[in-house]
């Protein structure tokens, strides 16, 4: 794939049906994986806004059957908000752009693929989450759209990336990754090594769980990082659920967990004062209301009775594949600097070891919701 810098997003952009003029496009966002831009159209005078994005086809191997997933849950969310009367439906869920061929996927000369979405404006995305309200906010936004989830007819929804939470098989890649040693980095990282196996006891227990069936199967989100949701700048409100293309079946734990690990952290998840990371209890706390105010009717008490420990679990699991990029070259995640990837395990594993020690308190908490 060929850097940023030298897309043509004109070029790109002529794939959808996209009324107005062309202005120009900007890179938007702090993701890892994709490509995002925000583009600008006049339209008879009026400029609006598109976000364009690029798909990591070396992460993301069936773009297809992504897209698919996508278009089922925006239509049955957009159903769903005109069904309810929402007056701002098209604030609150994400809505694809056609393609010239009346897809949703538009695919370049060199094979890139591409989708484009209306931008949703008045509203802010935030890698550090600086207030409760906030979090809580996040939390029942991301609660609300499991409930979408469970409400939408037809089949299982497509693995987009098969095996993205299975913890166990995340431990077998740095078990191999450390055997491989490619770029020598492992003696250099021993102790952050070793803390991953001290805990790798503990890898298998959500799957189990949903093995044995005390964890439902769900159509879960998988990627809810807090930044993964848009908040209404006036209101404050958790508006619209974005970065689809984890969609997947899975288990509410991954997403609560996963709210967890990216919201409770006190400093940046790639600080390099990673020897500061602690859970904030407060916004532990604000998520777990927000969560179950939505979810509380729907999730059963195994869900409830592993809510910390799948935050602890969610952390653990990323330390370990930022460890495992680290060690493996810098493959998978976008690095911007050469130890980037260590930073983020370090920060990780600092949290994990807080929420560990924390435990008790925080799952006593979420008991007494
Ligand atoms: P990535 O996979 O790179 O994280 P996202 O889909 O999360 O991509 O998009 C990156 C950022 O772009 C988001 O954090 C958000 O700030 C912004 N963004 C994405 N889609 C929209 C949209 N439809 N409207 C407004 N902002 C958006
Ligand atoms: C990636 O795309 P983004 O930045 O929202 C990753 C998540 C990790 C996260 C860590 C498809 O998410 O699984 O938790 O980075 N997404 C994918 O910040 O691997
Ligand atoms: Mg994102």
């Amino acid at each position: 794939m060929n850097e940023t810098s030298s897309i043509d997003l004109r070029k790109a952009s002529s794939g959808f049906v996209i009324p107005g003029d062309f202005v120009g496009g900007i890179p938007y966002g702090t993701g890892h994986i994709n490509d995002t831009f925000q583009l600008t159209f006049d339209q008879a005078g009026t400029p609006l806004h598109y976000t364009l994005q690029r798909l990591n086809t070396n992460i993301f191997r069936d773009p297809d059957g992504l897209m698919e997933n996508v278009q089922r849950v925006t239509s049955h969310a957009h159903a769903s908000l005109r069904a309810a009367g929402a007056p701002d439906a098209s604030r609150r869920a994400l809505h694809l752009l056609p393609t010239r061929d009346g897809g949703v996927l538009h695919r370049d000369d060199e094979g890139n693929a591409w989708r484009c979405y209306y931008f949703i404006e008045k509203c802010s995305t935030y890698d550090i989450v600086d207030s409760p309200r906030k979090a809580f906010e996040a939390a029942r936004a991301f609660g609300r759209f499991l409930g979408l989830l469970a409400d939408m007819p037809g089949k299982r929804l497509n693995e987009t990336i098969p095996d993205f939470h299975h913890t166990p098989k995340r431990y077998a890649a740095l078990h191999a990754a450390i055997a491989k040693d490619i770029k020598g980095r492992a003696a250099g990282v021993r102790a952050e090594i070793d803390y991953a196996l001290s805990l790798e006891s503990e890898a298998g227990r959500l799957v189990n769980l949903m093995q044995s069936g005390d964890i439902p199967e769900r159509a879960t989100h998988n990627d809810t990082k807090i930044n993964n949701v848009l908040l209404d700048d006036a209101t404050g409100e958790g508006i619209c659920v974005i970065d689809l293309d984890t969609l997947m079946p899975g288990s509410s734990l991954y997403d609560f967990g996963d709210m967890v690990r990216s919201a409770t952290l006190n400093i940046a998840e790639d600080s390099t004062d990673y020897r500061q990371a602690t859970c904030r209890r407060d916004i532990f706390e604000a998520l777990a209301r927000g969560f179950l105010e939505a979810g509380g009717d729907f999730l059963n008490a195994t869900e409830r009775a592993n809510m910390t420990f799948g935050g602890m679990l969610m952390t653990l699991e990323c330390g370990v594949r930022f460890l495992t990029d680290y060690l493996s070259g810098d493959v998978y995640f976008k690095i911007r600097r050469p130890e980037h990837n260590l930073d983020r395990c370090r920060t990780q594993f600092g949290l994990v070891r807080s929420i560990l020690e924390q435990h008790d308190e925080l799952q006593g908490f979420v008991e007494a919701q």
